[in-house]
């Protein structure tokens, strides 16, 4: 035995090392001892809590809690599980949003069910009500002396058709986009106009002590009746329906119809040429013209992508697995032009080619690798 010490050492090796802790502190030791101080300590005071609560006041005399009886004229809804059926509904939505498959499914049909149970037990309810004495409804003819209400207006609606023309337009693009902005400008002006009068308004009363209602403007009809007419031409335009002669440009109904000079069909109107051998697909009105495609496993292929679309639409193939990982992207071909996409060997399978502009159903297709 050459060296009994270590042995001997051993068994209280362990002590050692932790007061080892307490003579030298390893202070990132002790930091990271915190958090578990703390769980314990908040432990002891959820335990002294729960004590102290379980000890307080005197014990119930009474033999049964007694039913509360609401006083004649007040309504009050009895106790509902609803809430609690919606939670659980709702949190097994969400766990089947995570999980996907039939967990998703199953959590749509629970959400759904609870609420209809909701919806019950509320018609349950109104119907009680319904059959309460009914009190004559008090019409008031305006607010009570002195206090101010501003008359209706027009703007705030104005503004949220204009919000979803310019959201509408930021997917759409182009002249769409161009005349939101101009709509979304007006609506906003006309707002300010508003503002202004209103506050002049206000600075009048300063002096006459009467605040007066600016006068109430009437709906702008025929505003709002040359802008549908405009975002249809534009959007009938831009989908490639409006003009009918087979001319796509941008230029509107005056452009010259040499412009462009598309001959129809589907080729490209005076680009590039396809390549032999490749795949041509052709996107117009927001739509791909094929949406199967077939190649061969293992080699490089070539699609020939021909965007009719007006200039300013821009679309491209994207390559993703069926899972929607994106393989292999391509660059934007904007309207009105050609463009040559190379594209990797793939493996055997099915594969989503897809506009990552506008990935919607028309522009999605089936990309079968043999
Ligand atoms: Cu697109």
């Amino acid at each position: 035995m050459p060296s009994p010490a270590p042995t001997a050492g051993s068994p209280i090796q362990p002590l050692l090392d932790i007061a080892a802790i307490f003579i030298t502190p390893d202070w990132s030791k002790l930091l990271a001892l915190f958090p578990i101080l703390l769980a314990l300590l908040f432990a002891v005071w959820i335990m002294v809590t729960i004590r102290g609560f379980a000890a307080v006041g005197p014990r119930r005399r009474a033999p049964a809690r007694i039913e509360p009886v609401t006083p004649a004229g007040i309504h009050m809804p009895g106790g509902s599980s609803a809430p609690i059926l919606v939670a659980f509904g709702a949190g097994s939505l969400f766990l089947g949003l995570v999980l996907g498959g039939i967990a998703l499914w199953f959590g749509v049909v629970l959400l759904v069910a609870t609420l209809l149970v909701w919806f019950r037990e509320a018609i349950r309810d109104y119907d009680h009500l319904a059959g309460a004495q009914r009190l004559p409804a008090v019409v008031h003819e305006g607010p009570p002396p002195g206090v101010h209400m501003p008359g209706p207006s027009i703007r705030p609606f104005l503004g949220a058709l204009g919000s979803a023309a310019l959201l509408g337009g930021l997917v759409v693009g182009g002249w769409v986009l161009a005349l939101a902005v101009v709509f979304l400008v007006y609506t906003l002006v006309g707002w300010l106009v508003d503002f202004t009068a209103e506050y002049r308004k206000v600075e009048d009363a300063d002096q006459t002590g009467h605040l007066e209602n600016i006068p109430a403007r009437r709906l702008p009809v025929r505003t709002l009746q040359v802008f549908a007419v405009l975002f249809a031409l534009v959007a009938l335009n831009q989908a490639g329906i409006l003009p009918p002669t087979g001319s796509a440009t941008a230029g509107g109904p005056g452009a010259s119809p040499g412009a462009s000079g598309a001959p129809g069909g589907s080729a490209a109107p005076g680009g590039p040429v396809a390549p032999p051998g490749s795949l041509p697909i052709v996107a117009k009105g927001f739509a791909y013209d094929t949406q199967t495609l077939e190649t061969a496993a293992g080699k490089p292929f070539t699609i020939f992508f021909t965007n009719q679309d007006p200039a300013g639409t821009p679309h491209d193939v994207e390559l993703r697995a069926k899972d929607g990982t994106v393989l292999q992207q391509q660059k934007p071909t904007d309207g009105g032009t050609s463009s040559t996409y190379q594209y990797t060997a793939l493996q055997p399978g099915d594969y989503t080619y897809i506009c990552s502009i506008h990935p919607i159903p028309a522009m999605t297709g089936t990309l079968t690798v043999k």
